[in-house]
């Protein structure tokens, strides 16, 4: 018999990733998507399966996290071997605009699930996996950040995630169900959401280098983050639910930089070199020098960099750094992209989108740019 999975949250960045590596491995794989008022199945529209052929092995469903009836009816009709809870309202500062739906989504919805397993008399046969994060740190205890640092949240988003770590333990501990929190540190991909500080670096830039836009405005560039890749990430969440025992794994690849270092590689890639100058709010990065074809758009002393308090948070996490011992030890999982690498891959894919664009608007066929 084919393993059944379900993904919430399956059309963003991980939950693609995962699907992939899920029908590779032979699983029958369920997806949760949100209804919209436009297509949102981008990132698994290559592993769309007509749902008129027989023997599907990936399903869509539509639901949502804060719809209790619609989450018990999928499962009680997919009756998943495992679930992985990845749907959330996942942006920080967006949480703070939003509190009260990042609750309900990141908070209850994990709840909803986890009660869902429960009613439907599920709790020996799914296993249950929570998208747990190193925002739980937030205003750091210990450095590095391993299973037993205690938390201190700094976000909506945080706190919300804080009740879905500790009601996923409780449902563990108190029904036996196998239920475990993967604390992943920050991870990214060429399929990050556009607004998230990697990716907004990297489509930024070759944007610019290509004249699409003139600049890039940023928030806070000191702050420090570990950055691993989501392909190595999805691969543990996976490894965490084929243990004897369920347990809490933190994620990370041990190494942090700032904000700044990423803008300064990404550059790099493009050809740019960049130099900073000024501090805090006045600070901007101006072009030093230009080498190769892949910025035709600038000339040295130009500024493409400059900071905006509008992307500031009330209250902000400086620092993060990751301890993924535990993770190496039990499961033999190490990271196998490094962060400059993925940079690497990040800046080659949203070039490639940003050099057709430039072809189309030298052909008259300008599209809008959409810059947060
Ligand atoms: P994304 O923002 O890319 O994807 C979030 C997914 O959740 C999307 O499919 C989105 O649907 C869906 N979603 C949002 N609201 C709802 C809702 N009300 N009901 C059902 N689904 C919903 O996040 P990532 O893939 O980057 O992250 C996956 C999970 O891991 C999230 O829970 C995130 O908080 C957590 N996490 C992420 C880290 C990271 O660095 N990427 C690190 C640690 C934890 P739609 O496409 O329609 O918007
Ligand atoms: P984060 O990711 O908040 O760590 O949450 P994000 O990429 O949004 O920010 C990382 C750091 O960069 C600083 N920053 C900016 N951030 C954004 N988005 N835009 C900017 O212009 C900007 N300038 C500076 C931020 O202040 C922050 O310090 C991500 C999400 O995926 C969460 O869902 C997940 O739980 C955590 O990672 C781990």
């Amino acid at each position: 018999m084919k393993k059944k999975a379900l993904i919430t949250g399956v059309t963003g960045q991980d939950g693609s990733y995962l699907a992939e590596f899920l029908l590779e491995k032979g699983y029958e794989v369920h997806g949760i998507k949100r209804r919209a008022s436009s297509f949102n199945t981008q990132r698994v529209d290559h592993i769309y399966e007509d749902p008129h052929v027989d023997n599907q092995h990936f399903i869509l469903h539509y639901g949502d996290l804060t719809d209790t009836s619609n989450l018990v009816r999928i499962i009680q009709q997919v009756q998943p071997d495992e679930i992985y809870n990845l749907g959330a309202q996942s942006h920080v500062a967006v949480s703070f605009e939003a509190p009260e739906y990042t609750a309900d989504v990141d908070a209850m919805g994990t709840l909803r699930i986890l009660e869902a397993i429960r009613i439907l008399g599920l709790e020996k046969k799914t296993r249950f996996y929570q998208a747990s994060t190193s925002e739980l740190y937030g205003l750091v205890q210990e450095t590095p950040q391993k299973e037993t640092t205690p938390f201190y949240p700094r976000s909506p988003y945080a706190v919300a995630k804080m009740y879905a770590y500790w009601i996923t333990v409780n449902y563990r501990e108190a029904y036996g169900m196998y239920a475990c929190n993967g604390i992943l540190f920050n991870h990214e991909s060429p399929r990050r959401g556009e607004t998230f500080v990697t990716r907004k670096i990297t489509r930024g830039l070759s944007n610019i280098a290509q004249g699409l836009e003139s600049c890039l405005f940023m928030g806070n560039m000191d702050a420090l983050r570990d950055w691993g890749h989501a392909k190595d990430y999805v691969r543990m969440q996976w490894m965490m639910l084929q243990q004897e025992q369920a347990e809490d794994f933190v994620i990370a690849t041990g190494v942090q930089y700032s904000v700044r270092q990423f803008i300064s590689w990404s550059a790099k890639e493009l050809g740019i070199t960049l130099r900073f100058e000024g501090s805090g709010v006045d600070e901007v990065a101006i072009v030093d020098a230009i080498e190769g074809v892949n910025a035709p758009a600038l000339k040295v002393g130009d500024i493409i960099v400059k900071v905006d308090p509008r992307y500031f948070r009330p209250a902000e996490v400086e620092t993060l750094l990751g301890d993924p011992t535990k993770a190496k030890e039990k499961l033999g999982w190490v990271p196998e992209i490094t962060t400059q690498q993925m940079c690497t891959e990040m800046v080659a894919e949203d070039l490639k989108a940003a050099k057709r664009h430039a072809l189309l608007k030298q052909h008259g066929y300008e599209l809008p740019v959409s810059v947060e």
